[in-house]
């Protein structure tokens, strides 16, 4: 287990060389430490995944594939790249994957451009009820390059109506739909939407990056049979470093390989590579399995608690890792809520509602995860305080006595359950 210290420690010759980047990293730790972090897209990973990223795989080239790479010396990048891909099949049941995308949107752009060309139709979920920027906003490459139609939620329940999808994909015949989502609640019948995808001839892309960890814990259903091609990012529920990763039939795997590099990208990069490997080493183990329970489980308590608290979510609950908090009800904006929020040690984002009439730097809405707390060991118990304290400081946002105690209290909580704590990372294989 790494000790407090420790990360401290280790950098000393980065305190020597560049003072300010070494208090900037010790601020940030400092801040992770003694703050509620419930934004739903972060998570905390093991210090083996962290000490993977820190390795000297940065200073390798290795563009190409294990095997046939375009450089020398690839011999143990490629060692670390089959375990990822392996561990990523394995782990999804996949036939093929592709470890090296950078991120999540170079993930999504790599498996457009699989199926697409610019001036294809594709159909998405609209951004304000839940969608991502890269499945289809205007202000996103998505946007730009194809010609986008949008699904959403119902108004009366706030779930997907997936009637609605399917009346829309007859009538705009996309080429490509995409599923999944960045703040929806419930769970995604990604069964249903390759039903529709095959009847209207279109593509299907699964993006899982928020629920890639339920998923591989079997909390969520998997997209896996099908989809095309699943995206997802590595970093969220799955809990591993940032970055990207594509799954796929067999049949698709040239042509995915193909647009992750040349196409989009240029040399892997190849430490991120190797913590991908740790990571998914780690989601394999039983451990995690139980890890993914808990995440959905804590959300579950904290949403029970809000709502009897009288706070409105979108959707009336949860399935899954997060919640979305409805304030159109009160004379507060998002803005206003996440900045009280984090005034009192809880980090949450503003976010849009479905029906949203604020700007995206306003909103009317919160989204609020536990996949990170959970990291941190928290149960059930610890949601409903937190619960309560969110609803108190919805209440009373400008209450600066209320959110003060609030502070000390959360700062309280986060000491019981230290970050590298024995609470945290229980993942032994
Ligand atoms: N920005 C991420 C999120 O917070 O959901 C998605 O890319």
């Amino acid at each position: 287990m790494l000790k407090a210290t420790e990360g401290r420690e280790r950098m000393e010759r980065l305190d020597r060389a560049d003072p300010v980047v070494h208090g900037a990293v010790l601020a940030e730790e400092a801040r992770q430490k003694a703050q509620l972090e419930m934004i739903a897209s972060e998570n905390f990973v093991s210090p083996a995944v962290r000490e993977a990223l820190g390795t000297v795989f940065t200073h390798k080239y290795a563009e190409g594939l294990p095997g046939r790479r375009y450089y020398g010396g690839c011999e143990f990048a490629d060692q670390v790249e089959d375990l990822a891909r392996s561990r990523a099949t394995q782990l999804f049941h996949a036939a093929h994957a592709n470890v090296q995308p950078h991120s999540g949107a170079q993930a999504n752009m790599a498996a457009y451009f699989a199926f697409l060309k610019p001036g294809d139709r594709i159909l998405g979920m609209n951004l304000s009820h839940g969608g991502h920027l890269t499945h289809g906003s205007p202000v996103n490459f998505s946007g730009r390059l194809f010609e986008v139609s949008a699904y959403g939620v119902r108004g009366t329940d706030g779930r997907i109506d997936y009637d609605q999808v399917r009346d829309t994909a007859l009538k705009v015949r996309p080429r490509l739909i995409v599923t999944g989502a960045s703040a929806y609640p419930r769970t995604i019948d990604f069964e249903k939407f390759g039903a529709i995808a095959r009847e209207v001839g279109a593509f299907h892309l699964a993006d899982l990056a928020h629920i890639a960890g339920l998923v591989a814990g079997g909390h969520h259903p998997s997209p896996v049979p099908h989809a095309d091609v699943v995206s997802t990012t590595t970093h969220k529920t799955l809990r591993g470093p940032r970055g990207g990763l594509l799954l796929c039939r067999e049949k698709h795997a040239g042509t995915i390989d193909r647009m992750v590099f040349p196409f989009i990208q240029g040399g892997p990069l190849m430490h991120v590579i190797a913590s991908k490997a740790v990571a998914l080493g780690e989601a394999l183990s039983p451990g995690f399995r139980d890890y993914g329970r808990r995440v959905v489980e804590n959300a579950r308590a904290l949403a029970d608690q809000v709502m009897a608290r009288g706070v409105q979510l979108v959707s009336g609950g949860t399935d899954n890792h997060l919640i979305l908090v409805d304030l159109r009800d009160r004379a507060l904006t998002g803005k206003d809520a996440e900045q009280a929020l984090e005034r009192a040690g809880i980090t949450v984002n503003k976010n849009t509602v479905p029906g949203e009439r604020r700007s995206p730097f306003v909103t009317s809405g919160l989204r609020i995860g536990t996949p990170a707390l959970t990291t941190r060991g928290m149960g059930p118990a610890e949601m409903k305080t937190i619960a309560d304290w969110i609803a108190d400081i919805l209440d009373r946002p400008a209450d600066e006595s209320l959110i003060g105690r609030i502070r000390d209290r959360a700062g309280d909580l986060c000491a019981a359950f230290p970050l590298f704590g024995d609470q945290s990372f229980p993942i032994r294989r």
